[in-house]
């Protein structure tokens, strides 16, 4: 009985050490094979998809983008300028600046922008002399401003038509300058946002928030639809201070604003600055708006540039930020991915978006817009000047110049960026702390 019982247990032992073992081996093969598949080098031809072989994380990463190759992506372009003609800048002596233009709009055979028109009696004396400032000493450039419009045929000849928002009587918010308008298109109505300051730029840094303004018509006259639309963050959040660069655009029915914020202790400490954008949703233009609850949706950029592209946004950040010159794009509009990083950027870019307030589920895109020259004079005499860009950064469109990597610059260009005045030597330069 006994003897039956052992060789029971033995065979059943043998019978587990045999199941163990193929198992073993089984997942042995299955793993070989995995790794047999994940054998391979990268093709010479231009993989479509991911392909199956060990990749960096640069050959992985190349896959997240539109398409792998930057000339193929249609959130890829280069970027040419042309001088706008039409406007008057009282020879360069600063006492004239245009600025901060909105997205340009068609209307009845003719494209109309608004913009920050200054006109003072002297040029700027720069934000870290605000207090000096006074009725007729504007301190930063976009200081005792009015928004201005102007219409043209072609995009290039201007023709300036008149003010649109003038600053209101003090101390009606606003009173010492407006500026930064943007557009909005919404149920045969226009609509302007513009930034709205109380006391010279660079005082308290450089705080205002946003008003509203509306017409039946792209000529006016406008209306005072309201003060800080968008409203301030709560103390100590990032944009409870300032609410910049109002942008709207249709989507799902309702005003999607963006906006912009600097923070971070700016000014009391401008090098520590910061820039978050946030979005703000309203079925009315004149509001309420609600803010999204992820602000900020996008940390690079100095002003805001967006755009509905296929079912989603795009947007273009360039000088501020680790992700600076690149364009990105967002399914849900909050939800932010590089798709390509971009050279020669225009500043303070407005294009020509002709859905941007249709409600489109297929954005196309743009070929050409609106942007500004900040250091058009000198540091003495400093204004800027308006200027036009084009791209091709359309789905309707295929413009093989535009897709081309390189941008070459005269030497002169890179010896205007000399090391100057920073150190001459290198044993001139700053020693970190440690
Ligand atoms: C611009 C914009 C806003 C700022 C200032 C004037 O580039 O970001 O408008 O307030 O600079």
């Amino acid at each position: 009985m006994k003897l039956t019982q052992e060789i029971q247990r033995i065979t059943m032992l043998s019978l587990l050490f045999i199941l163990v073992i193929s198992c073993s081996e089984s997942k042995q093969k299955t793993e070989q094979i995995a790794e047999k598949k994940m054998e391979g080098v990268f093709p010479f031809k231009m993989p479509t998809e991911k392909p199956n072989i060990p990749l960096s994380s640069s050959s992985d990463r190349m896959f997240d983008y539109p398409t792998p190759r930057v000339q193929d992506n249609e959130l890829f372009s280069q970027f040419k300028y042309t001088r706008l003609k039409g406007f008057d800048y009282s020879n360069g002596d600063g006492t004239v600046s245009r600025r901060d233009p909105s997205r340009p709009i068609f209307v009845n055979g003719k494209y109309y922008v608004w913009y920050t028109k200054r006109h003072t009696k002297v040029p700027p004396i720069g934000w870290n002399r605000a207090a000096e400032a006074t009725d007729e000493i504007p301190s930063t450039d976009w200081d005792l401003a009015d928004v201005w419009y102007a219409t043209s045929e072609d995009g290039i000849t201007w023709e300036e038509q008149a003010v649109a928002i003038s600053r209101p009587e003090k101390p009606n918010s606003g009173w010492r300058s407006v500026a930064t308008p943007d557009i909005l298109v919404w149920k045969g109505k226009y609509y302007l946002y513009y930034q709205a300051f109380d006391e010279p730029s660079g005082l308290k840094g450089d705080l205002c928030p946003v008003s509203v303004s509306y017409a039946d018509s792209p000529d006016g006259p406008w209306t005072h639809g309201g003060d800080k639309v968008i409203p301030f963050g709560k103390e100590n959040e990032w944009d409870h201070k300032a609410t910049h660069d109002p942008q709207p655009i249709v989507r799902n029915g309702k005003i999607h604003v963006y906006y912009k914020a600097a923070y971070n202790k700016w000014p009391d400490n401008r090098k520590n600055y910061a820039v978050g954008h946030g979005l703000a949703i309203a079925d009315d233009p004149l509001g309420p708006y609600e803010k999204h609850p992820l602000n900020p949706v996008m940390q690079s950029g100095h002003e805001t540039t967006y755009w509905p592209y296929k079912g989603g946004i795009a947007t273009l950040a360039i000088k501020d930020g680790n992700e600076r010159e690149t364009i990105q794009y967002a399914e849900d509009g909050a939800n932010f991915k590089i798709a390509s990083s971009v050279s020669l950027t225009p500043t303070a870019a407005a294009p020509f978006v002709a859905d941007a307030f249709t409600d489109t589920k297929d954005g196309r895109g743009f070929t050409w817009g609106l942007s500004h020259f900040i250091n058009a004079g000198t540091s003495k005499k400093s204004y800027s000047i308006i200027a036009r860009f084009d791209c091709d950064l359309s789905l309707d469109y295929d413009e093989p110049a535009y897709k081309n990597t390189g941008v070459w610059h005269k030497p002169e260009v890179y010896f205007a960026q000399g090391v100057g005045s920073i150190n001459k030597h290198p044993e001139g330069r700053t020693i970190k702390k440690q």
